[in-house]
């Protein structure tokens, strides 16, 4: 009584009460007001996207309260925190994802339900989140996922693109790429923090300055941009543990410059301040051909550094030194993009809070981390030093100090070897001096990983040999994997149904491992059955989407044989569509008495290219005349049938993954770091056909040789094979097919030689030669295995069963013991 702070709390939480209830009539009643209130509609008009948006935000008023809590709970533990750094974030939609994590997905259905609308038909109104190119960006959501789902406390922190990855549309079967201006619709999963807002530098000098005996540097910058800071909640699965992705925007900067609005020329004065914004604009559309622009530099600069501030703003409310910062902060950089923040944190160590180098260096070499998920060194980022000069030339003294320093201390061990040095160096000398991120990155960081085993030990033996030579302690593998609540419990709902009741409890939902206990029932006639229904259900659906976009009517009797991925070289599409040319020629050479024995098959196949990527893109439109001529052969019929699916993405592979009876991972071996659909085929019940490259090794390993089709060269032959391609001859029904295309079958003559070229056998890097028996072999012994429909049930089964291993949760924990030093935590009420 008469305590007004406690009368006012007593208020506030009496209010609590009233509302965000999640009973059915809560639940109506707040997406109704949504629609009165926050977008404007009538109650009783509203169409299904409006629907979508009203829901969305009444599901982002319950985000925001256990976002508020899990904040408010770590501040008060002052727990040691990660922040995952990366420049893509592959989210996809966001709407089932986060009432299936709350647990409140029923009773969404049934309110709008009574309302009149279908929640399955409201979720398909969101467009996706598109801020990633393929595997290297969904890995990152995927980890957001199980961060929150397993109580640790992390964020993540990325860039808030305007336009999000390029839409691809098919027109007369070339690849067109239309801009994805995702947020012209809104996005109510974001919060948009105004105050929230970090100065970013860029250009201008470096002076040196001595002040009481010690040199000091002062960067007076040319540029200065504002970053913004967009919050977005990520949610746990059954838990009240909120996260946090942070995405920056970039603006135009509201001090800086102000003597330009004394010119006169006031409004070209605001004209170029807006160009602030190009920054946070666009996602580049090819991840791994480095091009060395300038913009793109400015990005990674942007989203680190004002990460970076963000990171010691939330230190130094807590604390008064940076002497235990390493303990409280943990920062992942996911491949060598984000790498500038090293030369960032020692900056803001040394030059803004006064810190000693060595002092600096020392926090610095304990916060950061780094996983790198390419195969090849040359893939690697390397920034020029002329540019580093001009963009951010405090920066590259720090870089060549630390790199003096490094230097100075490996020719302790090693000596004077001048090779030896030059290929430690984070400098690449030459006529073109160059900044070698990666090395920079491995030289900072306590620890660098890989990202399944195979390629954790390329790293050691091939691409970062030098350095595990002198720092063997730093290396370590962590193999990747897949969020099973996405990737199966929601995209899946008849197999999640059917897992539940097979195994007697969700708890695979957070314990991946339980699914072993399928694999008493693999040959069980009842699963089997109720298996087949599922396949077939999942199937169908995928089949009316096919007529929808393509008018091409396929049978769900037919094998479902997927290859959806970024379209590149070294993923081997080209070896598909050579072998479906193949089965083609052989049907339409066939006895109507063996055309009974074929196994019909519909060939789908999905991705982009790179907008500058040539090559990738003939292969795309070979498959689509490829698929027009089969398609419509009345000698081929239903017995094959092929289909270029546009615009892949994450909602896409929703669709796609849970029909598909055979997937393709065939990338020659070891060229693929790890690849992570192959995971999401695998807890789905489809069979691969693979390649001896990345975690399909470890797939095959868990689920046993019996149940996976493995073909072609072995990695550690791939060299030799190499260096010997020239004299290699490949089988005769290889070049009959190479010369049908060259010849003009699939029209176009011209467009495909240069295609056609890459595999002539000098030019075969990726040995398509080599490997073209082999894959036809491993092809016939799938068409085999789907005909003993038992078999193939049990193989399919027994493929979920043993795909335990390859939830991301098992991934994080690995991280979170062995890298990160964290420990899961949650508020006990
Ligand atoms: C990317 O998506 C991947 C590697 C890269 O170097 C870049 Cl720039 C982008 C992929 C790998 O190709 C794939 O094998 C791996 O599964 C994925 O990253 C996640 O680690």
């Amino acid at each position: 009584v008469g305590n007004p702070e406690l009368q006012r709390r007593r208020r506030l939480m009496w209010l609590m009460d009233q509302y965000l209830k999640n009973d059915v009539l809560s639940i109506q009643k707040s997406i109704v007001d949504h629609v009165e209130y926050t977008i404007a509609r009538s109650r009783f008009k509203f169409d299904d996207f409006e629907a979508y948006k009203a829901t969305a935000n009444s599901v982002r008023d319950r985000l925001i309260e256990s976002w508020n809590d899990n904040q408010q709970f770590h501040r008060d533990m002052d727990s040691k925190r990660v922040y995952y750094l990366s420049m893509e974030f592959l989210m996809g939609r966001s709407l089932l994802n986060s009432i299936f994590n709350l647990g409140i997905k029923e009773q969404y259905a049934q309110a709008l339900s009574e309302l009149g609308y279908n929640l399955e038909v409201v979720v398909e109104q969101e467009r996706d989140a598109a801020l990633g190119n393929g595997g290297l960006g969904r890995l990152a959501a995927c980890f957001l996922d199980s961060l929150a789902t397993m109580n640790y406390s992390a964020w993540g922190y990325g860039i808030r693109y305007q336009y999000g990855l390029f839409r691809q549309t098919l027109q007369d079967g070339f690849q067109h790429e239309q801009p994805d201006y995702w947020l012209n619709v809104g996005n109510p999963w974001e919060i948009e923090r105004v105050h929230v807002t970090y100065p970013i530098s860029f250009y201008g000098k470096v002076e040196e300055k001595w002040v009481e005996g010690t040199k000091t540097f002062t960067w007076t910058p040319d540029e200065m941009v504002e970053a913004v800071a967009y919050d977005n909640p990520i949610p746990g699965y059954n838990t009240g543990n909120t996260i946090n992705l942070r995405l920056w925007a970039a603006k135009p900067s509201g001090e800086f410059d102000l003597q330009s609005f004394n010119t006169g020329d006031y409004v070209n004065a605001i004209l170029s301040k807006q160009r602030a914004e190009t920054i946070s604009n666009v996602l580049y559309p090819d991840d791994r051909t480095y091009q060395g622009k300038e913009l793109r530099l400015k990005q990674q600069y942007f989203f680190v550094s004002a990460s970076l501030q963000d990171i010691m703003r939330r230190f130094k409310d807590h604390h008064s030194t940076f002497d235990n910062f390493a303990d409280k902060v943990a920062v992942q950089l996911n491949d060598t993009h984000p790498t500038i923040g090293v030369p960032e944190l020692m900056r803001l160590l040394v030059d803004v809070e006064g810190l000693q180098w060595a002092k600096a260096w020392d926090i610095t070499t304990k916060v950061f981390s780094i996983t790198i998920h390419s195969v090849v060194a040359e893939t690697l980022e390397k920034w020029s030093v002329e540019l580093l000069q001009t963009l951010l030339p405090r920066h590259l003294q720090i870089i060549f100090k630390i790199n003096a320093m490094f230097l100075e201390e490996v020719k302790n061990k090693i000596g004077n070897d001048y090779d030896h040095l030059a290929r430690l160096s984070i400098i690449e000398e030459g006529e073109k001096k160059s900044v070698k991120m990666g090395s920079l990155a491995l030289v900072a960081s306590h620890t660098v990983n890989g990202v399944s085993k195979l390629h954790s030990e390329l790293l050691k033996e091939r691409v970062f040999k030098d350095f595990y030579d002198i720092f063997p302690h730093k290396f370590q593998n962590k193999t990747n994997g897949v969020t099973q609540r996405r990737w199966l419990a929601f995209c899946n709902p008849g197999l999640r149904d059917m897992l539940t009741k097979w195994l007697g409890t969700e708890a695979w939902i957070t314990n991946l491992d339980l699914l072993t206990g399928l694999r008493q029932y693999a040959s069980d006639p009842i699963l089997q059955k109720e298996w087949n229904l599922v396949r077939r259900h999942n199937k169908a659906r995928l089949a009316t989407y096919i007529e929808a976009i393509s008018g091409v009517k396929v049978s769900i009797d037919a094998m479902f044989d997927v290859q959806v991925k970024r379209i590149h070289q070294y993923k081997r599409q080209l070896l598909n569509v050579l072998s479906i040319i193949h089965r083609a020629d052989c049907i339409k050479n066939m006895s109507p008495a063996e055309k009974t024995k074929v196994v019909p098959r519909v060939c789908i196949i999905g991705g982009k290219a790179a907008p500058g990527y040539e090559i990738a893109k003939k292969i795309i439109k070979l498959v689509t005349t490829v698929g027009e001529k089969i398609n419509n052969d009345k000698d081929i019929g239903n017995l094959l049938k092929v289909v270029f699916v546009p615009d892949y993405n994450v909602s896409l592979a929703e669709l796609i993954i849970p029909a598909s009876d055979l997937s393709q991972h065939i990338s020659t071996a070891g060229n693929e770091a790890s690849g992570t659909s192959n995971m999401k085929f695998t807890m789905n019940g489809c069979l691969l056909l693979a390649t001896l490259s990345g975690s399909n090794i470890e797939i095959q390993k868990e689920i046993g040789d019996e149940n996976i089709f493995v073909f072609g060269a072995k990695p550690e032959e791939v060299d030799r094979l190499r260096a010997e391609r020239r004299q290699f001859q490949p089988p005769q029904e290889f070049h009959r097919i190479i010369g049908m295309i060259r010849n003009g079958k699939f029209g176009d003559t011209e467009y495909f030689q240069e295609l056609c070229q890459t595999v002539d056998g000098g030019n075969d890097f990726y040995l398509l030669g080599n490997d073209f028996s082999s894959y036809l072999e491993a092809q016939a012994a799938v068409d085999e295995a789907y005909v003993d429909r038992e078999r193939w049930t049990r193989m399919s089964i027994m493929s979920t069963a043993g795909s335990g291993n390859f939830s991301i949760d098992r991934t994080t924990c690995e991280y979170a013991e062995n890298i990160w030093g964290i420990k899961p935590c949650q508020p006990t009420s």
